[in-house]
């Protein structure tokens, strides 16, 4: 049977100040072409499938009417919400949609349960482990350390004191690992595939997500997988094997961030009866790319870098003065710029904020001179150093004004 893996749509997203809704229903209108033409039998979208917990309702239409599409063509779905979903709006009704060969899960409700898929080849154990919040789990639930924990954990008598307790040792970890090796338990199929949205260790960050990752999301380990024969992984944008080829990332459909310069693609995943893989990705040949420029205004607008006509810019200007209307200027050659920074050249904003390793012997005179040519990208000159060094002094004796 053929699969076809995606993750993080972020339906609704923008880009900087730009709408990709255009961008996002050509992906939806590709991707169900795709589907078609490589007769998958099964779709699964690893979640994050909208941009935020309460999604435009623009971007719901569109999540919909691209399944019903899908299902339509005889495909089955399978959906988990990821960070950025809600998953009380997202997955209510998802015992409802598994009568139309939907499966959709979030949050905790249906954790640790096997999908008995009937393939054209032969059956497949389907196993949905959509973002699970350690904080919001039911007590007794990924607790690691105690005989009790588990999902039919919670019969025994806690005190308030160790309920908290054992709230505080939940992690990202130990809740995904208690609801996989729950599914694992249950696995009767020859084959297995798990989806999950979850930060696997190893995974290569991009500069974008490490901010959502410290915000939310600790690491877990590979080996939760080991059971499934596939396991389909959202949440790292950038597509990328973690532990070994089986467990994947597909990435994001589409650029979302300046640091996703790379190639987009799903995962396309062939799988025998008895559960054998050969994994194969194809590119999303849809959607903005985006590229960072670098360089002085006059040097941007005169030497134009052709790819950035079509692309979303960064530019990064090193021009030395004041630049006035930088945005408009850039724009009459690259329509899409999206970001003008600030950069001027000689100038290392790192080596700045960098701290000295000798500080404690550091002499107030050297300090200002070391941040002087940190930050101008050149020693002070004469008449700079007198000013820093009557600021220096006047600062040591007490006598600035
Ligand atoms: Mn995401």
């Amino acid at each position: 049977m053929r699969i076809i893996h995606t993750s993080d749509w972020h339906l609704g997203r923008q880009f900087g100040p730009v709408s990709l809704r255009a961008d996002q229903e050509a992906f939806a209108d590709w991707f169900v072409e795709l589907c078609r033409d490589q007769r998958a039998e099964l779709v699964v979208i690893a979640g994050d499938l909208y941009d935020r917990a309460i999604a435009p309702v623009e971007s719901i239409e569109l999540f919909r009417d691209t399944v019903r599409r899908l299902l339509r063509d005889g495909t089955t779905v399978a959906a988990i919400t990821g960070n950025h979903d809600g998953a009380d709006r997202v997955a209510p009704h998802g015992d409802l949609l598994d009568l139309s060969g939907f499966y959709l899960r979030g949050g905790y409700d249906a954790v640790g349960g096997v999908i008995r898929i009937d393939a054209s080849d032969g059956p497949l154990d389907l196993v949905l482990l959509p973002f699970l919040d350690p904080q919001a789990a039911p007590d007794g639930f990924g607790e690691p350390a105690t005989a009790t924990s588990g999902p039919d954990a919670g019969a025994e008598h806690v005190d308030a004191e160790e309920l908290v307790d054992r709230r505080r040792r939940r992690t990202h970890h130990s809740v995904l690992d208690t609801a996989a090796q729950a599914a694992a338990a249950k696995l009767t199929a020859p084959r297995s595939v798990a989806v999950a949205h979850a930060f696997v260790s190893g995974g290569a960050v991009s500069e974008s997500e490490r901010q959502l990752v410290v915000g939310g999301t600790g690491e877990v380990a590979s080996s939760i997988f080991d059971p499934f024969g596939y396991t389909a992984l959202g949440h790292l944008h950038r597509p990328q094997t973690v532990g070994r080829a089986d467990v994947r990332y597909s990435g994001t459909p589409l650029a979302y961030s300046f640091s996703e310069d790379h190639e987009k693609s799903v995962v396309v995943v062939d799988m025998d009866p008895a559960g054998t893989t050969e994994v194969s990705t194809i590119r999303v040949d849809v959607g903005r790319q985006v590229c960072t420029l670098t360089g002085t205004i006059d040097e941007l607008l005169r030497e134009a870098h052709p790819e950035g006509r079509d692309r979303f810019v960064r530019a990064i200007l090193t021009d030395r003065d004041t630049v006035l209307d930088a945005r408009s200027r850039l724009a009459t050659i690259y329509p899409h710029v999206v970001e003008v920074r600030l950069q001027p050249a000689g100038r290392d904003p790192l080596a700045a904020t960098a701290p000295p390793t000798d500080v404690a012997d550091l002499q107030p005179i050297d300090a200002a001179r070391r941040f002087w040519e940190a930050s101008e990208g050149s020693p002070p000159d004469q008449d700079i150093d007198d000013i820093l060094i009557a600021a220096t002094s006047a600062a040591i004796t007490g006598t600035a004004s």
